[in-house]
């Protein structure tokens, strides 16, 4: 005998205007990422696993390819997950939670599980998603397994020294891409656009992009991934304090200013409907207010900075926004110092809309 598999359905937080910017008494309480890990103090990866666990709840089961939310969350015997977690190979986050879903679906079918069928997820780093595990990853999606597929982006290998990964920004400095007199700018190569391939390459999944700057955002992404039935991919901004050298407290800000200046488009991809769905935020900033904030773009000359603004211009276009003015003339050189030199706002407390 058969038995039916029955789905649940993640209720979504309320996203009216502002609401972003503050504490949500409404947030769930249930935190199945618990105190207690290794990270850095302000790591952007943490804060993720921490909001993503925090949207899925307790019936989830979560695997983790190896990179620094392995390394640092576990020590033997000792997790901080109070759901079901399994470490994978860096390769094989794809394989091995295609073969969770399968599985669940199977017992669950046989009645071997009494169900419901649970929030099946796994966190995969950059140098996993983008670059050693993507066939995996591309393969559970192109199966269309009910599975959620998350990478946490930190623009680098960080586990391992902080190497390149292809999601490093152009000029972004790594202990790989080193400035010097023959490659001033440190890293020549534009990053992938990992969410972009992903929604093309598999029209039939639901994709999105997000940041820990939105934490609601975050959020609801991560319930709409887990709701849509078949595979889901999650593509999330996440700074690495160590790797990108910044003032500790900064991380979320830096969430947000990756956004407003036109560097980390956040959007969803409607399988349904086949078409994008991009976030248009309020401001728009000049790309030095997020590059002078980090450590790893300080080498940057004035070349390098015009680039950058002109490759922010190009996505302001693509998410169907005017260009001001400023910022165009942005793109010159001559309009710019040594990043270390230029000038660059700074508020600290936020308030709605600001
Ligand atoms: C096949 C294989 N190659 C290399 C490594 C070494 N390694 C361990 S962690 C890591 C970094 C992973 O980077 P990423 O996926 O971006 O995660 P992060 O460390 O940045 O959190 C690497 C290269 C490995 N474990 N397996
Ligand atoms: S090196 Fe970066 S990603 Fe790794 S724990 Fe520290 S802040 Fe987090
Ligand atoms: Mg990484």
């Amino acid at each position: 005998m058969t038995h039916d598999v029955v789905r649940q359905t993640l209720p979504l937080l309320d996203e009216e205007d502002g609401r972003d910017l503050y504490y949500l008494p409404d947030l769930p309480e249930e935190d199945p990422y618990a105190a207690g890990h290794r990270t850095c103090a302000g790591c952007g990866p943490a804060i993720q696993y921490r909001w993503v666990l925090k949207a899925a709840g307790q019936d989830t089961v979560v695997a983790g390819p190896t990179g620094c939310m392995y390394v640092a969350n576990s020590t033997y015997l000792c997790t901080p997950y109070t759901v079901p977690w399994a470490h994978t190979p860096i390769a094989s986050g794809g394989s091995f939670t295609s073969g969770m879903a399968a599985g669940y679906e199977a017992m669950i079918r046989k009645g071997r599980d009494p169900g419901p069928y649970p929030n099946i997820l796994v966190m995969a780093g950059d140098g996993s998603a983008a670059d050693i595990g993507i066939g995996s990853i591309s393969g559970a999606l192109y199966r269309d397994h009910d599975a959620l597929f998350v990478c946490y982006d930190n623009e680098c290998y960080a586990n391992t020294g902080i190497q390149t990964s292809p999601t490093t920004p152009y000029a972004g400095m790594t202990t790989f891409t080193p400035y010097g007199t023959a490659i001033p700018e440190g890293k020549k190569l534009p990053p992938k656009n990992l969410a972009k391939m992903m929604a093309e390459g598999h029209p039939h999944c639901y994709v999105a992009t997000t940041t820990v700057g939105y934490p609601v955002d975050l959020m609801n992404k991560t319930r709409k991934g887990l709701n849509h039935v078949g595979a889901a991919f999650l593509h999330c901004y996440t700074p690495c304090q160590k790797g990108w050298v910044y003032q500790t407290s900064m991380t979320v800000e830096l969430g947000r200013r990756v956004v407003e200046s036109g560097l980390f488009p956040v959007w969803e991809y409607d399988p349904q409907e086949r078409a994008y769905r991009y976030f248009h935020p309020p401001i728009q900033r000049p790309v030095t207010d997020y590059l002078a904030m980090q450590g790893r773009f300080g080498h940057m000359l004035p070349e390098h900075v015009a680039a950058t603004q002109r490759a922010a211009n190009l996505n302001w276009q693509d998410m169907g926004m005017d260009v001001p003015a400023e910022l165009r003339e942005g793109e010159d050189p001559a309009r710019h110092a040594r990043l270390k030199e230029e000038s660059y706002s700074m508020p600290l407390n936020r308030g709605v809309g600001a």
